[in-house]
């Protein structure tokens, strides 16, 4: 969705803009922000970012297939700004969907570099009742925030909307995803894209010369819990930071005394 000058100026949602994000979210599975974050905010974010891979490729080989990582962020500036992790426009979103009670429980980056492959079709989490034919709602959402401009020989993520979040756990998805319509998300750098985290998608083969980093945060109702990642880490000082509802939508993670305590 392309948002209006008034609403990228003031950061608020007009209400028929919101409700209509929240309903592309419910049917298709995702919506997207254009380039709402501002570029000089990207670009500085971008450096670090770039820094902080070369060093966690030199201890690592590609951990989400050929030449691709997924990579855990510092929980620290210039990563942990208000506008990327509690960004005005996307948390009405996530609030209306999750409950105003809901927590972020991920904090880190997909990046496809050069060379990547496909990956296999997948939802990225467990269906809570996947012996049902149950379509339950949303109870965790990703936000995916793009640093650069994803154009298609970039890599761009490759969904499948129109209900692959709704399905039930005895379909074949490999088998069906090649038959379905399926969209390749192109946009600009600082875009914001929701999407539920059961809907069907996949990386696609980034044939560029430029690094393609995705931040990615994940969003859950209150009494969802992960197990499958540590819990992010905090300084106190960090924490002591952060504004009310950033203090509210963290308050599952670990404050430690300094970074790397355990
Ligand atoms: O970054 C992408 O394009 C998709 C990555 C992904 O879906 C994954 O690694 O699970």
């Amino acid at each position: 969705m392309k948002l209006s000058a008034d609403e990228l100026n003031s950061l608020a949602l007009k209400p028929e803009t919101l409700q209509i994000a929240i309903q592309k979210v419910q049917m298709d599975g995702f919506v997207l922000f254009e380039g709402v974050i501002p570029r000089d905010q990207i670009n500085v974010i971008r450096t670090e970012f770039l820094r902080r891979l070369e060093e966690y490729r030199a201890s690592t080989s590609s951990n989400r297939g050929l030449n691709r990582y997924q990579m855990h962020l510092p929980f620290e500036q210039p990563f942990i700004d208000p506008r990327i992790i509690e960004h005005p426009l996307a948390m009405p979103v996530l609030e209306a969907i999750l409950g105003s009670d809901c927590h972020c429980y991920y904090f880190a980056s997909d990046t496809a570099l050069p060379g990547s492959d496909y990956q296999n079709t997948h939802s990225d989490t467990q269906l809570l009742y996947p012996d049902t034919t149950l379509s339950l709602p949303a109870y965790n959402i990703v936000v995916n925030i793009p640093l650069i401009d994803v154009e298609l020989e970039h890599g761009p993520v490759e969904v499948w909307p129109g209900g692959t979040h709704l399905m039930p756990g005895n379909l074949d998805l490999h088998a069906l995803a090649p038959h379905m319509h399926s969209d390749l998300v192109t946009m600009p750098a600082g875009s914001i894209l929701i999407r539920d985290m059961r809907m069907w998608h996949r990386g696609t083969p980034n044939l560029s010369r430029q690094i393609r980093p995705h931040l990615a945060l994940i969003y859950a109702r209150a009494w969802y819990r992960c197990v499958d990642y540590g819990a992010i880490r905090m300084p106190q000082s960090t924490y002591a930071g952060l504004s009310d509802r950033a203090k509210r939508l963290f308050r599952f993670e670990r404050i430690v005394s300094e970074p790397n305590a355990t």
